[in-house]
């Protein structure tokens, strides 16, 4: 399997931020229980450093993203925030209960067989702040689905999640390019890459056999016709034996970078102990929405770097209240004012 090799690393100043404090609802209504252990999760100081330098998609990585739908970044994360991450996972209390609040992250897993899937993850921290625009993948989404090269380029991240799976946990097959819909789709015209959305599935262990591995089938992002084993998602079916899927192995701190039109889904976690620990995030162009709702908090969004901020927030609001002409804004860009 070919891998986007690592970069070289420089040193840069270390950041230190705290953990977003944002007051969620559950979803039933309730509010957040503000248990002392997710307090503490909250409150935490990290310290953390940018030292990787920032990657340029190749051709190759262009052509294989093309042609299998993904690519793989190797090394993708610094080996501290990589630490960081994990700090933060292992205080995530196993007891959040679905639909219950974290801050402004919420328990909301996908399915029964997935496991304990963290929602709004970037709310978790300024590690997880720190992956908005990583220098390993940024270039990539902005070149994949960023509307590269038209009036309404840029990022918006519409999902993140923290995700835990443990022995008997999956993800069945789903995506395609089989009706597949506008917000995954995969399209590549006039030299330029358009697709809907791009997945960065960061390992923050060795995935391996067993581990429960993310599965994809490659090209399956082009396909015309549906796949005759693909089963119900519902039911839960597995996809590890599905004809044409294979497994990523990653090793931690690498990234699986897919078009979300590609087949994909998690094989079935078999090694008993520990558990396989992702995050992923999902980038599209600046005029989506959340996909369930999420909103980012007022404190995340006053505390992250200005082309943060534009990856979290591209279009602000504009209202009588808060009016502005926003030049600055993709698609925005106002006309010389004509002569009097
Ligand atoms: O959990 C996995 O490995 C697959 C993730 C997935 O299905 C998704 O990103 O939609």
């Amino acid at each position: 399997m070919s891998k986007t090799k690592g970069a070289t690393t420089t040193a840069k100043a270390a950041k230190k931020a705290a953990i977003g404090t944002a007051n969620g609802k559950a979803a039933n209504g309730k509010a957040a229980n503000g248990k002392a252990a997710n307090e503490k999760v909250l409150n935490k100081k990290v310290a953390m450093s940018q030292a990787i330098e920032a990657r340029q998609p190749s051709s190759m990585d262009d052509f294989l993203f093309d042609l299998r739908g993904y690519i793989i970044i190797e090394n993708a994360i610094e080996p501290q925030l990589l630490d960081e991450l994990n700090a933060i996972f292992d205080q995530i209390p196993r007891t959040l209960e679905f639909g219950e609040w974290l801050g402004n992250s919420q328990r909301r897993d996908y399915n029964k067989m997935t496991g304990m899937e963290l929602h709004n993850a970037i709310e978790l921290g300024a590690p997880f702040e720190a992956l908005v625009d990583h220098p390993s993948w940024i270039n990539y989404a902005r070149h994949y689905c960023g509307e590269e090269k038209s009036y309404v380029e840029g990022l918006f991240i519409d999902e993140s999640l923290a995700s835990f799976r443990k022995s008997g946990g999956l993800h069945p097959v789903h995506s395609g390019g089989y009706r597949g819909a506008l917000r995954g789709k995969y399209h590549y015209e006039h030299g330029l890459f358009r697709a809907g959305q791009c997945n960065v599935l960061l390992a923050l262990c060795d995935i391996g056999p067993g581990d429960g591995a993310t599965m994809v089938i490659p090209g399956s992002h082009k396909s015309n016709l549906p796949h005759p084993g693909t089963g119900d998602y519902f039911k839960g079916d597995k996809m590890d034996t599905l004809e044409g899927a294979i497994e990523v192995h990653l090793n931690k701190g690498d990234a699986l970078l897919f078009v979300d039109g590609l087949m994909h889904g998690g094989s079935n976690r078999t090694t008993r102990e520990g558990e396989r620990r992702v995050v992923i995030y999902r980038y599209g162009p600046v005029w989506g929405a959340s996909r369930f709702g999420y909103q980012y908090s007022t404190e995340l969004l006053n505390r992250v770097t200005p082309e943060q901020r534009k990856i979290l927030e591209p279009v602000p609001p504009c209202t009588p209240q808060n009016s502005f002409i926003p030049t600055e804004a993709p698609g925005n860009k106002t006309p010389e004012a004509p002569e009097k």
